[in-house]
């Protein structure tokens, strides 16, 4: 009988403690977090990061735009007098915490932080990839420019592949017809996504983080000057008035925006640094194209501009920590129920020193079919840095491309592209194959350059690791890979 009582005790004890451990209270530290980053950002949580980086990188930077300069002096981060007035409002003049309130956030996420962070779960099988055939496509001239794609593009119109190259002092943009040069101009920049009746050169002005404006963008409307690193930029009607506005995404460094320009009225839509990608889809299915908007810079995340007369409404669709380094955005119905789903990849490492994350890769984020979004599947991909979606083996179902470039050398051969075919509902299979030693997959985009009816792949080679550097811009290209070009073999 004393034992019995005593196995109900411990039981019960047992019980009290799982129910306190449950019932866990935040610690200051955590308490105080959840107050004063999340006014910026998602909550960040401490295991995102390792301890080295977030002591000696992540920690003194955020301390800084409270006006806490530890060591350094508010002028070490203005910089340079060139960059210095446009950070004045980014770094305050005197605290705006109490450094004894900083200094038990900083506890708390030295503690709880790892010294290395936790490795992926179960690394999937990469079968050979038989949907695509590689071609390696070489510019062979003696004006070839080194191999530093920044853009890839496949003009619908003409079949061509266009690559430019963002590097001023010796780049341009090349167009290949038939897979060898056809044009060559001394414009260096961004081209985005050729879309129909869509042409314009942006420059970002500042491949290096910077906070001066001198990005441009010129279309056959509209000459704009001092822009922030502009990454993007359509036209769009989301006032519905029946004319377009133009939409560009200053992606900047500390300081950027979404801007909207109509006429000479400019609006600015979101005053936030990280806009990388703009996307038009009704998403809300009335017959409007809506602005879908990726951010990639301290507050990731999604949103949407939904087209509505007079204004356009915004909503919030996903949000993600701050060490996630989105890459890419595409919006497609990828598990075919009739409303269009998010296709994102994150894997953008070069803020701080690029270890490898378990985060960082592939996720579609489903439509619940009021316009909600919520993570469905994700793919590791170390240094994931785009994704193209479509149904690229022609069986009726969406499939997906993507591409790595902040990868461990150890892994880019087989991990710098993988192909996810999509075999049964939401299920997908990897095909990978051996990359060339030297290239690095920076860019992507699909098409058809070769006019036979299926969606190709194109991928732009930067011929640099830029965390090693940035590489000699001063060589000849001659003889260098400009692009890979995976040629869809068919059914
Ligand atoms: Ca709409
Ligand atoms: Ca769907
Ligand atoms: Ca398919
Ligand atoms: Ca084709």
């Amino acid at each position: 009988m004393k034992k019995l009582q005593v196995f109900i005790f411990l039981v019960l004890l047992s019980f009290l403690l799982v129910r306190c451990q449950e019932e866990r209270v935040d610690s200051a530290g955590e308490r105080l977090a959840k107050i004063y980053c999340t006014s910026c950002h998602l909550l960040p949580s401490p295991k995102d990061l390792n301890r080295e980086i977030w002591v000696t990188e992540v920690l003194p930077q955020m301390a800084a735009f409270y006006g806490l300069y530890g060591n350094k002096s508010r002028a070490d981060y203005l910089g340079s007098s060139q960059e210095a007035p446009f950070l004045a409002d980014v770094y305050p003049e005197s605290p705006l915490l109490d450094a004894a309130v900083w200094d038990t956030i900083f506890n708390y996420y030295v503690e709880q932080s790892p010294d290395r962070l936790g490795k992926p779960t179960s690394p999937p099988t990469v079968f050979e990839l038989k949907q695509f055939q590689q071609k390696l496509i070489r510019d062979d001239s003696d004006e070839a420019y080194p191999a530093l794609a920044t853009s890839i593009a496949v003009d619908e119109g003409t079949g061509e592949v266009v690559v430019a190259s963002l590097l001023a002092a010796n780049g341009g943009q090349r167009r290949f017809l038939n897979q060898r040069v056809s044009t060559r101009e001394d414009f260096v920049g961004i081209q985005p996504t050729l879309r129909p009746a869509l042409t314009g050169r942006l420059s970002m002005g500042s491949l290096i983080p910077s906070d001066v404006p001198r990005g441009t963008l010129i279309t056959d409307k509209d000459t704009l000057k001092q822009l922030l690193r502009p990454l993007d930029f359509l036209y769009w009607d989301g006032n519905q008035n029946g004319t377009q506005e133009l939409i560009i995404a200053e992606y900047g460094n500390m300081t950027g925006r979404l801007s909207s320009y109509d006429g000479g009225q400019k609006t600015i839509l979101s005053p936030t640094p990280g806009a990388l990608r703009l996307r038009l889809a009704d998403l809300d299915e009335d017959g409007y194209e809506d602005l879908l908007v990726l951010f990639a810079q301290g507050d990731e995340r999604i949103e949407v501009w939904y087209s509505r007369p007079g204004k356009p409404e915004r909503k919030l669709l996903h949000r993600f920590p701050p060490s996630f380094g989105s890459s890419d955005l595409q919006v497609a119905d990828i598990d075919a129920d009739g409303d269009l789903d998010l296709i994102h990849s994150c894997g953008d490492n070069y803020d701080y020193q690029p270890i490898p994350k378990p985060y960082h890769g592939v996720r579609v984020l489903l439509n619940d079919g009021r316009g909600d979004f919520s993570e469905a599947w994700f793919y590791h991909l170390d240094g994931a840095y785009g994704a193209e979606v479509d149904d690229f083996d022609g069986d009726g179902d969406q499939d997906i491309a993507a591409i790595a470039y902040f990868i461990p050398p150890d892994k880019r051969a087989l991990n710098s592209f993988v192909y996810l075919e999509q075999t049964g509902p939401m299920e997908f299979k990897a095909q990978g194959f051996e990359k060339q030693p030297g290239l690095h997959y920076i860019c992507l985009d699909k098409g058809d350059p070769d006019g036979d009816g299926d969606q190709d792949i194109v991928i732009g080679n930067f011929s640099g690791y830029l965390p090693d550097g940035m590489p000699n811009t001063r060589r000849s290209g001659k003889g260098e890979v400009v692009y890979v070009w995976l040629e869809n073999v068919g059914k």
